[in-house]
């Protein structure tokens, strides 16, 4: 069995997505995605230029040689264009090997270990009162769990703030929108917005909050203390992670969980993370580790130490890896949660899909491989628009993480 075809095809169905369509001399194809939000087209480039050549005439079946091959070949191994790329065409490779086998991919993985797969969403408001209020329409919608972020008094376009109903897109410009932040106003004010939501809705739901990479280790220390009396899920990327010695400050001084990782290419950027258990969850994903092998190598090596998994799920990961990480969710041992947030009407028309959300839970389908496919006339109807992430600067202008 060979391969015949490896086409990249890039489509903006309310926002940009990079899907790789790997086909074989069988009639089989397999899908992967490679999006990488405000980068597509180095991705893209990466596959058509480099990674497609390499793949015409190789076995597909042999996932785990390609596997090696891609990421040893290319010399120069890690970072995030060659990662999702290599992600991509993981992902693809388990999706026909799931079609060959007429097996949906969970099967392939090992089986259910259990029945649905506990998710979810993002409630966010501009202001206190809006924030609570999206919170409860989620619990309406069903959500057990809910990451709630709000606009902070004084900080124009706070983090996480949705432009539109339900549908939260950070990348929301082709040059890079300004934002501002200032750490003390936030950590004055997250603490009661999780008092008032812990007020508002009792014990039951759970609650997460992202913090994407703001803090300093000591200042994150100083939220999941506060954060403690109302119980959160987790307290999501405290600190910029490249340093991961930097958690051993913060774990030592809170019980608040940590959840780490969607930014991560392979174990090696969570290895002291997962094996000092500074971390209670790990957000790596199908999409940016490496495809469903590595992260597979990834969530063993958390499971020693009791980390479990929180895979990264925002609407820049396109449907093809939501459906692969609700297949690897239904079977992973160590699972924690998955983040769902809901697609545009129009990204679920491009991408037809069998998972489905019920609940408050995920349902992963019974197609083989991982059930999502992708509609490629329809695609072409949706050009590419270039749009990139937002930076954040500090009031006296200085550059700060967004
Ligand atoms: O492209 C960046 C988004 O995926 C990211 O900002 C979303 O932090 C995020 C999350 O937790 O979903
Ligand atoms: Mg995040």
């Amino acid at each position: 069995m060979k391969i015949t075809a490896a086409r990249v095809i890039v489509t903006c169905p309310g926002r940009n997505f990079v899907t790789l369509k790997i086909e074989t001399d069988q009639g089989v194809y397999g899908i992967g995605d490679a999006t990488l939000n405000g980068r597509e087209k180095a991705v893209a480039t990466c596959l058509e230029e480099h990674v497609a050549p390499l793949l015409i005439g190789r076995d597909p079946q042999r996932i785990e040689d390609i596997w090696q091959f891609l990421y040893r070949g290319s010399y120069w191994r890690r970072g995030p264009v060659q990662l999702s790329a290599v992600s991509a065409v993981d992902t693809a490779l388990w999706d026909i090997k799931g079609k060959l086998a007429g097996m949906p991919l969970y099967q392939l993985l090992g089986g259910r270990s259990r029945e649905r797969v506990l998710c979810y969403g993002h409630a966010n408001g501009e202001t206190l009162d809006d924030t609570v209020a999206a919170v409860g329409k989620y619990i309406d919608l069903g959500y057990r769990a809910i990451r709630a972020q709000s606009g902070i008094p004084g900080i124009e376009k706070a983090y996480g703030i949705a432009r539109g109903e339900m549908h939260y897109e950070p990348a929301d410009a082709a040059l890079p929108t300004e934002t501002v932040w200032d750490t003390s106003k936030y950590l004055r004010f997250v603490p009661t917005l999780f008092e008032r939501l812990r007020e508002e809705f009792g014990d039951e739901p759970e609650l997460l909050h992202d913090v994407h990479h703001r803090l300093t280790p000591n200042e994150a220390a100083q939220l999941g203390k506060a954060l403690e009396p109302h119980r959160l899920f987790w307290m999501e990327d405290p600190t910029p992670a490249e340093n991961q010695d930097a958690f051993r400050l913060i774990r030592e001084r809170t019980t608040t969980p940590i959840a780490v990782g969607e930014i991560f290419n392979t174990i090696w950027d969570a290895k002291t993370l997962i094996e000092n258990q500074w971390i209670d969850y790990i957000r790596t994903t199908v999409l940016r580790a490496g495809g469903i092998t590595h992260l597979r190598r990834i969530a063993d090596f958390a499971s020693l130490y009791q980390v479990r998994t929180g895979s990264h799920g925002a609407t820049d990961l396109s449907p093809v890896t939501m459906g692969a990480a609700v297949h690897f969710d239904t079977w992973v041992p160590n699972f924690g949660i998955q983040e769902y947030m809901r697609h545009s009407e129009e990204t679920d028309a491009v991408f037809p899909h069998d998972y489905r959300f019920e609940d408050g839970f995920l349902h992963c389908g019974e197609a083989p491989g991982h059930g999502v496919d992708i509609d490629e006339q329809l695609a072409a109807k949706y050009p590419y628009k270039p749009a990139q992430l937002p930076v954040a600067r500090l009031e006296d202008g200085t550059m700060w993480n967004w």
